[in-house]
């Protein structure tokens, strides 16, 4: 039963490892996992070092890394999310996209108020559906760095890859 259990975990990490190790681009987001009844994952924009978009919301360049997420939202009870990091020199900010991913895409949020090294929050928008969310720097702040995004209630549907 261990072992089975183990087993299950091991291949529950592959299948997570497989879903985040290419670029984490439009065309092969990443997810966000459930962990302990919460959605949380961490990762750094550092590694892999790669410009998904170059513009924001249509409107901002974005010369920095970018890593981007789906999220399938299918319940109403998802409010807020929140983005740390560790990195006090880094400036973060991260995207609700709707509906479709890419630079030139209007963003339905933004959250991008606090400076180097600060929490980032956004509260989404109620409609259900497909979205994406992008982590990148405050546009013209430069860097890259580690963070962490706690989405407390939205349910996110996992999705397979096919890395070309
Ligand atoms: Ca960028």
């Amino acid at each position: 039963m261990v072992k089975n259990a183990l087993m299950l975990i091991a291949t529950l990490l592959a299948t997570a490892y497989t879903g985040s190790a290419g670029a984490q681009s439009c065309a092969s987001p990443a997810t966000i996992p459930l962990v302990a009844n919460m959605h949380q994952v961490s990762g750094t924009t550092c590694a892999p070092s790669v410009n998904q978009l170059g513009t924001l919301c249509g409107a901002f360049n974005s010369p920095e890394n970018d890593v981007i997420y789906r999220v399938n939202k299918d319940s109403l009870t998802a409010t807020t999310i929140a983005l740390t990091t560790p990195d006090a020199g880094w400036n973060p900010a991260f995207l609700w996209l709707s509906g479709s991913c890419g630079g030139g895409v209007a963003c339905a949020e933004v959250g991008d108020n606090a400076g180097a090294g600060g929490t980032e929050t956004m509260t989404i928008p109620a409609p259900l559906g497909i979205y994406y969310l992008v982590v990148t720097s405050s546009p013209g702040s430069g860097g890259c760095g580690a963070y962490t995004i706690d989405a407390p209630r939205i349910p996110v549907t996992l999705k397979s890859f096919n890395i070309d």
